[in-house]
């Protein structure tokens, strides 16, 4: 395997990347939890890993800084997917895209009523996609974190944000109210790096698809 370079974030993505590594052959020397360290080898004298921001992924795939990465659906909709191939859906870091409220809230009545709804949140393309095909009006509220304060400080009437567990939103005082998409990670690959690359990245496509197909 010659001169390949993964882009990956640490957290959930790296760890549920690892075993679909695993079967392609790749095991990290690091655990970027522990390793400060942005350029990680693995046991493959060519392949290394390298740690970005979850939101970046797609960014450093695009401009072939990176051959290969793994992004969540959320971030690959956001950034464009401009000179992406993305092969394969991955079926990790699932989760939902959802609408949430302060519980309480009639959503349903205000959206009825034709209302301007403030949404405060860190997906705007999906968001104003989302309310414009459903033809509410919205203020969008570009953030970068912690969605769930938004409406609890009446910065917005309503967040658009992703959900697991649903901890997060009940620890809050809040409540979702309509699911925009479900969310998994996909594959990323730079289309030029697959054209010069071919057969290694063909056979890492394979091994991850493989593994994905295996799993329950
Ligand atoms: O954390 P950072 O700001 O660096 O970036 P990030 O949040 O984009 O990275 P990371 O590693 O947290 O998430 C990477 C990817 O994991 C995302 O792009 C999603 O595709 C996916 N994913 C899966 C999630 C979640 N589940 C998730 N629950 N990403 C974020 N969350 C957050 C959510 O935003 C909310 O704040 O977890 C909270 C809700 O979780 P529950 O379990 O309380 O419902
Ligand atoms: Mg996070």
């Amino acid at each position: 395997m010659n001169g390949i370079t993964i882009a990956l974030s640490k957290g959930r993505i790296f760890e549920e990347t690892l075993p679909l590594l695993a079967a392609a052959g790749i095991v990290p020397k690091e655990n970027p939890e522990t390793s400060r360290k942005l350029i990680i080898e693995t046991n493959q004298p060519g392949v290394r890993v390298v740690i970005v921001r979850a939101s970046d992924v797609p960014t450093y795939v695009q401009y072939g800084a990176a051959d290969l990465g793994v992004a969540g659906k959320d971030v690959l909709i956001e950034h464009g997917g401009e000179g992406l191939y993305a092969p394969l859906d991955l079926k990790i870091a699932a989760c939902r895209m959802m609408v949430a409220v302060p519980a309480g809230f009639d959503y349903q009545n205000a959206v009825k009523q034709g209302a301007r709804l403030k949404v405060a949140s860190k997906y705007i393309k999906t968001a104003r996609e989302h309310f414009a095909a459903k033809g509410v009006h919205v203020d969008l509220i570009k953030l970068y974190g912690s969605m769930e304060l938004a409406p609890l400080v009446g910065l917005a009437d309503a967040i658009v944000d992703l959900v697991s567990t649903g901890g997060t939103l009940k620890a809050n005082n809040l409540v979702a109210v309509e699911e925009i998409m479900p969310i998994s990670s996909r594959l990323v690959v730079n289309q030029a790096a697959l054209k010069i690359k071919t057969s290694t990245i063909q056979t890492i496509i394979d091994a991850f698809r493989r593994a994905v197909e295996q799993s329950p």
